[in-house]
């Protein structure tokens, strides 16, 4: 590639020289001596000539191939400037400001010259000098909490109740992160996994998790609570050291350390740039146990992912033992799950795009979210809702296309003043005592629950109807 570049400031000219010299066939064009014997110790071809005349393109031998960029000074000449270029032959032309964009200057420039592309120094030098801010931050909040866990004796890695992958793969990471072993820091959960491919994934890579008891929380020295939040845990935690967690922002309240950030699609996401910025190196084990979190929580990307998702994922892939994660995900319908979304199917019905039905009692809570996520991919659904009582609780799962009314909305309006409600935009969860459910609804008779959860849905969404879509 060959770059012929119309230099006004040294700056520029040798910014240019460091990035592009290297890559391609560049000159440099000056109008003064001045400039030029600043920029003359420059290892390229170096050409005074005035930039607002055609034959000093002609000169410089320009091409349709050429890439010409123009600084733009702010001053009067650009225009004759490219008029040169252009007429010269010149096709790829790049003005480049050294100023914040002037969008009425930018306009009226475009509809003369539509071909020149503009760029802007802050636009060239901003994203990367944000994610190297970001970076330092992130790395100073890593040493805050890696100090503080230092002298630690015991250190309890706490994850949710049923841990799924995500809640596993952060217990590996900031494992790694806090420099300690199977021995010196514990993951832990109130309640162990259950669902088959986090069985699968538990195997796989040989995952020691202890289940612990509200007691034994006293008997560590420092708590850490990934892919979760204290409010989880309703007051049974004695402290809550560090917080590092994706889902919605529950408040400060009992955290020292945090790192709470609801549009990440998952918490190994966040991890994954703890780790970058603490230069931790991590096995292929840890980083096939991160892949496959990132994925399973995003749904491979299908949804709540974001660019830091997708760099996540680039940065785990080559770390990773990609065919352990096919076997993980391995047959994911197993007998009794296809059981479940049969009886789902004949207790269930499709009104406005909606799929509501209720399981009864099933054995396990993985088979609401488990019906849910399956009938999302039904033809015209929209929205599905699918609850069961599990224990003496009423358990629903919310699931919608992600681009209609608020599923934690949804369930917040209706469960949060009688039990634990909420979820993202396109998923939700809320589990409420039967007895509650019965006295704020009407009913526990397993007849009528269904007809009236799919009642209070479509009202939710008819109560809003007139407003526009969000367009997030
Ligand atoms: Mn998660």
């Amino acid at each position: 590639m060959r770059c012929l570049a119309v230099c006004h400031t040294e700056l520029v000219g040798r910014l240019l020289e460091a990035v592009l010299a290297s890559q391609a066939e560049l000159e440099l064009m000056v109008e003064t001596a001045a400039l030029a014997r600043r920029l003359h110790d420059l290892p390229l071809p170096l050409r005074i000539a005035d930039a607002q005349r055609i034959d000093s393109y002609v000169k410089a031998d320009l091409t349709p191939g050429t890439v010409v960029l123009v600084e733009d000074t702010g001053r009067k000449g650009l225009r004759k400037v490219l008029e040169a270029v252009v007429g010269a032959g010149g096709t790829l032309v790049y003005v480049l400001g050294a100023r914040p964009r002037d969008l009425k200057r930018a306009d009226a420039l475009k509809a003369d010259f539509p071909d020149v592309n503009t760029l802007t120094l802050a636009e060239l030098t901003g994203p990367p000098l944000m994610d190297e801010l970001a970076r330092s931050m992130t790395r100073q909040k890593v040493q805050q909490y890696q100090h503080y866990f230092r002298d630690a004796d015991r250190v309890l890695i706490l994850t949710h109740n049923d841990p799924d992958p995500d809640a596993l793969a952060s217990g590996l990471a900031l494992r790694a992160l806090l420099r300690r072993t199977r021995q010196t820091a514990i993951i832990g959960c109130l309640a162990g996994v259950t669902r088959p491919e986090n069985l699968r994934m538990v195997k796989a890579l040989n995952l020691v998790y202890e289940v612990v008891t509200p007691e034994q929380f006293h008997d560590f020295d420092k708590i850490a609570l990934v892919d979760v939040q204290p409010q989880y845990f309703g007051g049974q935690l004695p402290r809550a050291d560090l917080v590092i967690d994706h889902h919605p922002d529950q408040g400060t309240a009992g955290s020292l350390f945090r790192d709470v950030r609801p549009s990440y699609g998952s918490t190994c996401t966040i991890l994954t740039e703890h780790l970058r910025a603490a230069d931790v190196d991590i096995s292929e084990r840890i980083a096939t146990a991160m892949l496959y979190a990132v994925k399973s929580d995003t749904m491979f990307f299908n949804r709540q992912a974001n660019r830091a998702d997708l760099e996540a994922f680039s940065y785990l892939y080559p770390r990773a033992d990609a065919s352990l994660i096919r076997r993980m995900e391995g047959a994911e319908i197993t007998a009794e799950r296809l059981e479940y979304v049969i009886r789902a199917w004949q207790s269930g019905q499709v009104r406005e795009h909606v799929f509501c039905t209720f399981l009864g009692t099933p054995p396990r809570e993985d088979f609401i979210p488990y019906v849910a996520d399956f009938y999302m991919h039904l033809e015209d659904v929209e929205w599905a809702v699918v609850s069961g009582i599990v224990q003496g609780a009423f358990v629903v799962s919310v699931r919608n296309m992600g681009d209609s009314r608020h599923a934690g909305d949804f369930v917040r309006r209706w469960f949060s003043d009688i039990g634990s409600a909420g979820g993202h935009r396109a998923m939700a969860k809320a589990v409420v005592p039967l007895s509650a459910f019965a006295d704020k609804l009407g009913t526990d008779d397993p007849t009528r629950i269904n007809a009236r959860v799919h009642e209070l849905l479509i009202e939710f969404l008819h109560e809003t109807r007139h407003h526009p879509r969000s367009a997030s």
